[in-house]
């Protein structure tokens, strides 16, 4: 067995993480489905767990040495059912499109009808892109947002009548409005359909009581386990007893090997972090700082996509501004903050090119910056935008964020 350390061994790939460290402690990280994940979880995803092969589920293994194993994969299902309430969980999804493909193989037959968001109106491309393959396999119709920017719960109703939807699908990768699940649910019993939710974007924020939980109401819910949540990139899907056998089987062996349990450890960590009391207070954070950001960009009259944000990011249409989403993106990566560009909804332009940026708080919460840091730091994105051909400008922005991310130290651990 090779015994020498990672810097010794292999110094392009330590340079390359150590250089990833210097970039994510430098910069300030605004992609909304960012986070950083705590020292326990770091440790737990580098652990041995990744040497074992465990095909199976928990007491039903395919393999030999599964004892300890089992108890990994038993407590973060444990805990995952007391952060959501959930009946059935299956930990071992890779992430939130294998999770979410799953779930489409488990219920569905061919040709089947999915009703899910337009991902203009801030859908997800695994909610029936036609990019994906999914799109090729199943019959994937949309509903949009309305004028004053919130979903359209009359034209889904009406969609949903007309079409007769086996699922109809709720959650959305960059919609920054609360959810009325419940409505979503009376509409899906009128037509029959089952209920699915993608919580991925906002699992946090349920877990640390911010908004409304859909897993009492709706039958399958698919999250991401690394976004708001602050665990390892993964995914999870939590159904109602009834769905758990063909969830279970559709993921394994259906879809899916071996599963991951350096992985699942880790998110087992991470849940044990979202249960204690100050992830509540992490999750309050999030939204007061989003608020914040809503606040002073309305005050330098940018437009904010849906109105407001009742979650953790915000959509800008830049149209007013005369900058495209690409153009915005690439002054404010040399400024030293990480937006991605964003298709608005009423897109005119190109997805490689869009009307916006999609911006948000976790990750900044996380470092620990509050209401204060948010004033400047909108100040500084609308000071980018405004000069983003002026090198020096932004090169002077960069050196302020700088300074600023050195008073909320990352990984002083790791250095
Ligand atoms: N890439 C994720 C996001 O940024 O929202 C979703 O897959």
């Amino acid at each position: 067995m090779n015994k020498q350390n990672l810097s010794q061994f292999d110094p392009e790939i330590y340079q390359a993480i150590k250089h990833e460290q210097s970039r994510q402690e430098e910069n300030l990280e605004m992609i909304p489905s960012e986070n950083f994940v705590s020292l326990p979880v770091l440790q737990t995803l580098g652990s041995i767990l990744t040497n074992k092969y465990s095909e199976g589920y928990v007491g039903k293994r395919y393999y030999g040495g599964c004892e300890f194993i089992d108890e990994v994969e038993q407590a973060a299902i444990d805990r995952a059912k007391k952060l959501f309430g959930a009946e059935h969980v299956n930990v071992q999804p890779l992430s939130g499109a294998p999770a979410n493909i799953a779930v489409y193989f488990a219920l569905l037959k061919p040709g089947d009808t999915v009703l899910g968001m337009d991902l203009e109106h801030g859908g997800h491309l695994t909610h029936g892109h036609p990019v994906t393959y999914m799109a090729k396999i199943f019959n994937f119709i949309r509903y949009k947002t309305n004028d004053k920017g919130l979903i359209d719960y009359d034209q889904l109703r009406s969609v949903a009548i007309e079409n007769k939807p086996k699922i109809i699908l709720a959650g959305y990768s960059a919609y920054s409005r609360h959810i009325d699940w419940k409505k979503i649910k009376e509409i899906a019993d009128e037509v029959g359909a089952i209920t699915m939710a993608d919580i991925a974007h906002i699992a946090g924020l349920i877990a640390g009581g911010q908004m409304e939980n859909p897993v009492p109401y709706f039958d399958i819910v698919t999250t991401t386990t690394h976004k708001t949540l602050r665990g390892p990139r993964g995914g999870m899907i939590m159904c109602k007893e009834k769905f758990a056998k063909d969830i279970d089987k559709a993921v394994f062996p259906g879809f899916q090997g071996g599963p991951h349990e350096n992985n699942i450890a880790a998110k087992a960590v991470a849940f044990k972090e979202a249960l204690q009391p100050d992830f509540k207070e992490y999750a309050k954070q999030i939204i007061v700082n989003a608020k914040v950001l809503e606040t002073e960009f309305k005050k330098m009259g940018y437009t904010i996509c849906f109105g407001q944000t009742d979650n953790h990011l915000l959509l800008i249409d830049l149209t007013n501004k005369n900058v495209s989403g690409k153009e915005a993106q690439k002054a404010l990566d040399k400024a030293g903050i990480t937006v991605n560009k964003n298709m608005v909804p009423g897109e005119t332009r190109t997805a490689m090119d869009p009307s916006g940026i999609r911006l948000g708080t976790p990750a900044l919460t996380t470092r620990g910056m509050k209401e204060e840091e948010m004033k400047i730091i909108a100040g500084w994105i609308d000071e980018a935008i405004q000069n983003k051909d002026n090198e020096e400008k932004l090169t002077e922005i960069k050196n302020k964020v700088v300074e600023l991310n050195k008073k909320f130290p990352l990984y002083p651990e790791l250095e």
